[in-house]
């Protein structure tokens, strides 16, 4: 089990502890062309707690959202808030007011830290809003040239934290669906360090030798968990980088010899294309990859490329982290791996009742960091018999291993056959011709669905009515015949959220 004592603030855990353990001047932040050491972080996270208590009048048990893309500062800010007591909410710059309200609303959001250069929004949400009183700006850039970064200048860098319960809530991470209303799950301060003592330490085994990169966002817990609590936990050191598209994650992983990268496997697949024209990836001992699942192809030429295993696991917000991941010395293609420490996981039927191995189902999860919505009669949904049901169809085989078959959403039912979209999506990937792609179930008077494809195609490639007659004869070589796209259309780019999950509800919604 995961023992904490009664009470436990994990911000103090994160920074102050780790001082008095020893770890003062490691690296804990690189950002900005700066590294900060844990003495420095926790001096920083004091004086800004400070504010928060002092100069803006943050309660413990207040909600407050943090705006930012990944640096330093956010980080910083997300701790001296937890530190204070307060409840975070992590957002991500490209929300926009509409999007913002809903959030300050639902999460009755009193305070907001934002980086001054994205104050716009959440000024105007201010105006209109019963919550939110009070809107202060950071310094993205660690210039400290910002209203919050003044006034923490004159603070003493010694803060006496809230002394939270382990089972009090100190993070609310907003998770939209695909329609309409957020949820918000909320997550204690046990939560924070369970998911580094479980995950982290068991799957990835930190060391404070330890270089984080990636490009999850800090407001999504994927990026939280991966950039900040985890290497934070073991005196490791987290490059944090504002646009982490896959040339800047290369040029970071060179520059600092980056030992654990995160980051969905579209990232991968051009990483492993920089490395056919010289990208030095070999730092790397750890490649996380999650948010969308790992094609073969790509696991595959990451192995022969570095002799090292991908490491494919799943997670959710409902459940803050990875919950069933792939191991060093244990890992199979087009294979999610086995329940990580912690939890267990079975595959059943609608109905609740275990489905027999081999056969797909839909995955329920138990653990100690499970859903708990705010206010949200959708909990009832999520959580069946004390099951988390994460919306995910699944096989686990003979050998307890889970392969992931669709979200469930994403099942086709074309004439009477089940199909998984991500099947067929994993035969197309293998196509030299094919980028990306994604595949939906399009209506149908006849079969009730047909499998469409909707393809990106790779650099050089044009579409061509022999190139879907190639295609689709490709998929009938690979996989039972009567999966094949029966449908293929080309575009220049997929819906995607912006943490990189394709959207093929959109596809849906938008039909061809
Ligand atoms: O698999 C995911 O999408 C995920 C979600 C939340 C936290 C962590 C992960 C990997």
């Amino acid at each position: 089990g995961f023992d904490y004592p009664e009470h436990l603030n994990a911000a103090v855990e994160l920074t102050d502890a780790m001082v008095a353990k020893g770890f003062g001047d490691n690296t804990a932040l690189i950002g900005n062309g700066r590294r900060r050491t844990y003495k420095e972080l926790s001096d920083w996270t004091n004086r800004l707690a400070h504010v928060l208590t002092e100069d803006m009048g943050v309660k413990p048990g207040n909600r407050v959202l943090i705006r930012s893309a990944n640096n330093p500062a956010m980080v910083a800010c997300w701790l001296a808030a937890t530190k204070a007591g307060a409840v975070v909410v992590n957002t991500m710059p490209m929300l926009r007011a509409g999007e913002l309200s809903k959030i300050i609303d639902k999460g009755e959001i009193s305070h907001a830290l934002c980086d001054s250069r994205l104050m716009d929004a959440l000024v105007s949400c201010a105006k209109t809003s019963a919550y939110l009183t009070s809107v202060v700006g950071f310094d993205g850039t660690s210039n400290h040239d910002a209203e919050l970064d003044r006034l923490a200048l004159e603070k003493p860098v010694s803060y006496e934290a809230v002394s939270t319960g382990r089972d009090d809530v100190a993070l609310l991470g907003f998770t939209s669906g695909t329609t309409g209303s957020p949820k918000a799950t909320m997550h204690f301060h046990r939560d924070l360090l369970m998911i580094a003592d479980g995950y982290a330490a068991a799957v990835l085994g930190v060391t404070p030798q330890d270089i984080f990169v990636g490009s999850p966002p800090l407001a999504f817990t994927f990026g939280l968990g991966g950039l900040a609590i985890f290497p934070l936990r073991f005196g490791a050191a987290a490059t944090l980088l504002e646009n982490a598209s896959p040339p800047n994650l290369i040029e970071i992983i060179e520059k600092y010899r980056a030992t654990v990268c995160l980051t969905a496997p579209t990232a991968y697949r051009v990483m492993l294309h920089a490395m056919e024209e010289g990208a030095d990836l070999s730092s790397l001992r750890a490649a996380v990859s999650a948010g969308e699942t790992l094609p073969a192809p790509v696991y595959e030429d990451w192995i022969a490329k570095t002799g090292k295993p991908m490491l494919d696991g799943i997670g959710a917000t409902e459940m803050l982290h990875i919950f069933i991941s792939n191991r060093f010395d244990d890992h199979r293609p087009a294979c999610t791996g086995k329940p990580v420490r912690g939890y267990q996981v079975r595959v059943q039927d609608v109905d609740g009742v275990e489905t027999p191995r081999g056969e797909v189902g839909r995955l329920a999860v138990k653990g100690p960091t499970g859903c708990r919505y705010l206010a949200d009669a959708r909990q009832t949904e999520y959580v069946q018999d004390g099951w988390n049901i994460t919306g995910d169809s699944f096989m686990m085989d003979a050998e307890g291993y889970l392969h992931f078959a669709a979200r469930n959403d994403d099942m086709i039912v074309s004439a009477g056959y089940n199909i998984a979209g991500p099947e067929v999506e994993a035969a197309l990937l293998a196509h030299p011709a094919v980028a990306e792609c994604a595949v939906i179930g399009a209506a149908d008077e006849a079969r009730g669905e047909i499998v469409q494809a909707h393809i990106v195609l790779a650099e050089g490639q044009s579409a061509s009515p022999e190139l879907i007659n190639l295609l689709q004869d490709h998929v009938k070589a690979a996989i039972a015949p009567y999966k094949y796209p029966r449908d293929i259309q080309f575009t220049q780019a997929l819906p995607k959220t912006e943490t990189g999950k394709i959207q093929r509800f959109r596809l849906k919604e938008d039909p061809a």
